[in-house]
């Protein structure tokens, strides 16, 4: 086998530096994780060779699916299969879905699934705002959900700052959606899955859950499994549930047939084995007892981090959080998401500039941050230095413009990482 060093030292080069950005940074953006080193083998291994349009198993006429029947359209695909379907009965078992399709790329492949599968383009949708924590796939309008689909977009309470599910109820029955979204990707508390499955059943529209954030906290417990209210669930592998980058789909045995008819051919070519490979290993990781313990740290450091950025003079959107993540709200301290982000690169500290809810800058400004606590509980930081990380924050916020306050910060994020290393066998050469 060639190396790198050989072959490509420009690529090696960037592989370095990555890594070592990584492992010397505090990588705080909510829906980042550090992976299995099996994850990112499986990865990267010889399935990724191999084409394999299809399923690893057919529908019979009678609408039974069956594993014995050869569901590909190239040969060769037998071990690609079993790698498929142990994927598919792991993600099944793990959150108790009657039918799994784990072959969207992206989670944003997976929300377009559910949409082309329950709707007809011009539908009714309801979706979480954006700038009030939704995603851009819940009806963007530069998304093809906005473009496609008719949205109306529901908002958090502009009092308490979470959903009112009443508020909800009255827009749904005055609007009358053909579908309604849960899920978001900045909304610091729980969702109410039965409530929104009572408003949709008042209203006649079908529930999507879009689980990607919280997939994790949900596999061990620690959040309700939107499995037994909703139509379809949508996630992605690589947040809480820290798997590769990749997306799947749950649903009910009704829709299992039209669904894998979207995802293949309607909406993909060959699906990544390789990635599907290493989903599996990541279901399989998240099924042992050990991935209860580390998802409760992950919400018990977040609750930390939060009460510690309050006493550090910071705003929490809905005053905390329930779950791996937090809003911070800029405003007391006079800056903008924007520059805060980027004083925190400085630091080695990363998060992402976020929109807080009713928020009065421009989406690429913002007067918030969004945090979380998945990755830094990956690498085994505990309460300690999540009441380090919020003063390390403070400092950075109230030293805006001190590039030697800022200086000193890095020094201390540096000692600190080394104390949790991360990836310690990796080598790239
Ligand atoms: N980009 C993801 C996030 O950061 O939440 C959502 O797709």
């Amino acid at each position: 086998m060639s190396s790198f060093k050989e072959k490509d030292p420009e690529v090696l080069n960037i592989l370095n530096k990555e890594l070592k950005r990584q492992q010397g940074n505090l990588e705080l953006i909510a829906s980042e994780n550090f992976t299995d080193p099996l994850v990112m083998k499986a990865q990267g291994s010889v399935f990724t060779n191999k084409y394999a349009e299809g399923y690893p198993y057919k529908y019979r006429k009678s609408g039974e699916l069956d594993y014995n029947l050869y569901g590909r359209y190239y040969g060769g695909c037998e071990f690609i299969d079993e790698g498929e379907k142990l994927a598919i009965e792991r993600v099944k078992k793990l959150f108790g879905a009657e039918h799994a399709n784990v072959q969207p790329h992206s989670g944003s492949q997976a929300n377009m699934a559910v949409y082309y599968t329950l709707l007809e383009p011009g539908d009714l949708v309801f979706g979480l705002d954006l700038s009030h924590g939704g995603h851009l796939t819940h009806g963007h309008p530069l998304s093809f959900s906005g473009k496609y689909f008719k949205i109306f977009h529901y908002t958090v309470d502009p009092k308490t700052e979470v959903i009112n599910y009443d508020q909800l109820r009255k827009w749904a029955v005055e609007e009358k959606p053909r579908m309604i979204i849960a899920g978001a990707s900045a909304y610091p508390r729980k969702l109410d899955f039965a409530k929104f499955k009572e408003i949709a059943d008042e209203v006649g529209a079908y529930l999507m859950v879009d689980m990607a954030h919280i997939a994790g906290l949900i596999a061990a417990g620690l959040h309700e499994n939107p499995v037994p209210y909703a139509d379809m669930v949508t996630s992605t592998t690589h947040k809480t549930l820290r798997g590769p980058r990749g997306g799947f789909v749950l649903t009910k045995e009704k829709y299992r047939r039209d669904l894998d008819r979207v995802v293949f051919p309607g909406l993909q070519g060959g699906p990544l084995e390789h990635v599907i490979l290493a989903k599996a290993v990541a279901f399989k990781l998240a099924l042992e007892p050990e991935f209860k313990d580390y998802q409760k740290k992950v919400v018990d450091n977040a609750k930390t981090l939060a009460e510690a950025l309050k006493r550090e003079g910071f705003r929490l959107v809905s005053g905390g959080t329930d779950t791996h993540l937090m809003l911070v709200d800029l405003r007391p301290k006079k800056v903008t998401g924007k520059k805060l982000e980027k004083a925190l690169d400085k630091a080695g500290i990363t998060v992402n500039k976020n929109t807080i809810p009713f928020d009065p800058e421009k989406p690429f400004v913002t007067s918030g941050i969004r945090i979380g606590t998945p990755a830094m509980t990956t690498r085994g930081m505990g309460k300690d230095e999540m009441v380090k990380i919020a003063s390390f924050i403070r400092r950075v916020a109230e030293n805006i413009e001190n590039e030697d306050e800022i200086a000193k910060v890095r020094d201390e994020v540096k000692e600190l990482t080394d104390q949790f290393p991360l990836y310690p066998n990796v080598k790239y050469e």
